[in-house]
């Protein structure tokens, strides 16, 4: 008798036909071979080893650099029930639509079987997904990104409790590419691309499109977010979980190097991109990082803003569409504020300056997470960390104050589902928009997104002490466009008041947003920024935010009449004193 995963996988290979299949374990014997065989087919460029040892480099195509959203479904029998912000196709055409591109897919090629962990070995909340693939790329990134191997198949036994994710390469044309979701049988169809989120499908697909419709049937949380711990002067330790969009920081936040570590305030690492949060026993929120790397952005990256993470991937590194230096380095913009010459462009081109960027803006590194420096001893806790604050935050140039405390569970709901980001690289499209990004959730939340606000204004109730909820936005700026907070390390003072308002100790003004810090109440010392600065910082316009709060009607309109009746009370609440307010201020 075959075992549901061995039934699975017999029938992945009839229909993709690869001319061999290989079962990963995960073990460093195996990731040898795997490098071997990259390094002869020209899938890694091998890394200077000495200054980089086992550090590879990886050129994806050039037209498959990013998510694609516009060809990301969730396939679910209803329309109404994958909701106004996904693309929905029904199971059926979707799967006769792509079946055909899986036929033969493989042929020629080696299928590895990617049996995975979401989440500690040992916790509860952990989850196995099993990953089909035809990308060695992949199952070498999904060792680092998740524990992969022999420990998923042990705890699997034979039991068909996993996630099942086929994923090809195909021909890598963006006509025949498409991630699909099945969540009503948790399953995911991916091919036509072997970039990030689009293939490494633990990540976006199971532990966010897939977790969320899971987490809201068994009354849990699966979230874009980062977790950390913020210690204090005593050693006590308060986590925190904030949501960004993708390429806003999130990976930096979770590894800061505070600029109050001489005042005996630390930051630690737990996640830096996915969060699934559980109600325990005692009434706290838990949350697992069900990640074992960090995927994330290296443009920008250096040893100012985020030396942990350029400590991390000295070694056992994969590096995606980066620039290559004469010496067989890595390179990408803002590394060092001048470019060294003699470098190979990503895509393998000799670069000179007006030739664009050295490394693709969406590239990447691959490194466990276990490099960190500031990885928290309790990373791994199978119980989770309690969270004490939830943070929201986007690109916001004019609107949005350096931070806000919403004023109760409720309300931070509403702040989550009517947040706002200037769009990255991240995914494929115009950069530099701003659009709608409820919790950051946007491009991954797996059901109606009406049905998952709702299932957040459900979640308050359930906790003892339901976390604070706040807003932040470090992007900003002046009416000349320069940044007026310095971010980065100093961003600690921001998470040290949202403490201090946890501890009840700092002070506020209560604005028709939410609680903004008086100026006073921000520690401020070290740091040489001007009263007027730190005032425009603050500044709740009553008029910009009354547009904003015209725009976020618009927005709900989109859910009809599913929308949770509490959130329209909340934006009728928030109209009523905005125009209390101009009233006042007038
Ligand atoms: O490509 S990924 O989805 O893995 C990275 C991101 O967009 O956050
Ligand atoms: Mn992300």
């Amino acid at each position: 008798m075959s075992t549901p995963l061995e039934s699975w996988v017999e029938e992945s290979a009839r229909l993709t036909k690869p001319a061999k299949i290989v079962w990963c374990d995960g073990s460093v014997a195996e990731n040898d071979r795997l490098t071997d065989e990259m390094l002869r087919d020209g899938t890694f460029i091998e890394l200077n080893q000495r200054t980089y040892p086992r550090c590879y480099l990886h050129r994806s195509n050039p037209n498959d650099v990013a998510r694609t959203e516009g060809l990301t479904f969730i396939c679910t029998r209803e329309k109404e029930t994958a909701g106004p912000t996904n693309n929905w196709m029904a199971p059926s055409e979707a799967k006769e639509k792509i079946r055909p591109l899986f036929d033969g897919a493989m042929k020629g090629r080696t299928m590895y079987v990617v049996p995975y962990i979401m989440g500690p070995v040992n916790s509860p909340y952990s989850k196995i997904g099993v990953e089909i693939t035809d990308s060695a790329y992949v199952a070498a990134s999904m060792r680092i990104m998740s524990r992969m191997g022999k420990a998923a198949l042990d705890r699997l036994g034979g039991s068909d409790d996993f996630v099942p994710g086929l994923h090809s390469l195909g021909d890598l044309n963006p006509e025949r590419r498409f991630i699909m979701h099945f969540p009503e049988e948790k399953l995911i169809w991916s091919v036509g691309s072997g970039y990030g989120g689009n293939a490494l499908l633990g990540k976006k697909c199971f532990a966010l499109r897939i977790a969320s419709w899971m987490a809201r049937d068994q009354g849990w949380m699966a979230e874009h977010m980062l977790i950390l711990g913020l210690e204090d002067p005593s050693g006590k330790v308060t986590y925190m979980a904030a949501a960004f969009p993708s390429a806003c920081g999130k990976t930096n936040l979770a590894m800061m190097v505070s600029a109050l570590e001489s005042q005996g305030y630390r930051v630690w690492t737990i996640g830096d991109d996915i969060a699934w949060m559980h109600v325990a026993e005692d009434g706290t929120l838990r949350a697992i990082n069900p990640e074992a790397g960090f995927f994330g952005v290296a443009p920008g990256t250096n040893a100012k803003t985020n030396p942990n993470v350029m400590a991390a991937l000295r070694h056992d590194t994969i590096f995606t569409n980066v620039g290559l230096t004469q010496s067989g380095e890595p390179w990408w913009e803002g590394m060092d504020p001048e470019p060294p010459a003699g470098l190979i462009d990503w895509n393998g081109r000799q670069w000179s300056a007006p030739n664009g960027a050295a490394a693709h803006p969406n590239s990447r590194y691959t490194v466990p997470a276990s490099h960190s420096p500031s990885l928290s001893s309790r990373w791994e806790d199978p119980a989770g960390v309690p969270i004490s604050a939830l943070i929201f935050g986007g690109r916001r140039a004019r609107l949005a104050p350096l931070v806000y405390e919403a004023r109760d569970w409720q309300h931070g709901v509403f702040v989550g589902a009517t947040m706002a980001s200037e769009t990255t690289a991240a995914a494929t499209g115009a950069v530099g928009v701003s659009r709608r990004d409820p919790m950051a959730m946007l491009p991954f939340c797996g059901y109606n997104m009406a049905d998952y606000f709702g299932h957040w204004l459900a979640m308050g109730p359930k906790l003892k002490n339901p976390p604070k909820v706040f807003h932040v936005n470090w992007f900003r700026r002046s009416a000349d466009g320069k940044f007026l907070w310095p971010g980065y390390g100093e961003n600690v003072r921001v998470l040290k008041w949202m403490l201090d308002r946890i501890e009840g100790r700092a002070g506020a003004n209560d604005t028709p947003i939410g609680c903004v810090p008086t100026p006073n109440s921000l520690t401020l010392d070290g740091l040489s920024i001007s009263r007027d600065t730190l005032a425009e910082l603050l500044a709740v316009n009553s008029s910009d935010w009354s547009e904003e709060e015209q725009a976020v009607g618009q927005f709900f309109n989109k859910f009809d009449g599913r929308l949770p009746a509490p959130l329209r009370q909340e934006h009728a609440s928030l109209g009523g004193r905005l125009s209390r307010s101009s009233v006042a201020t007038k």
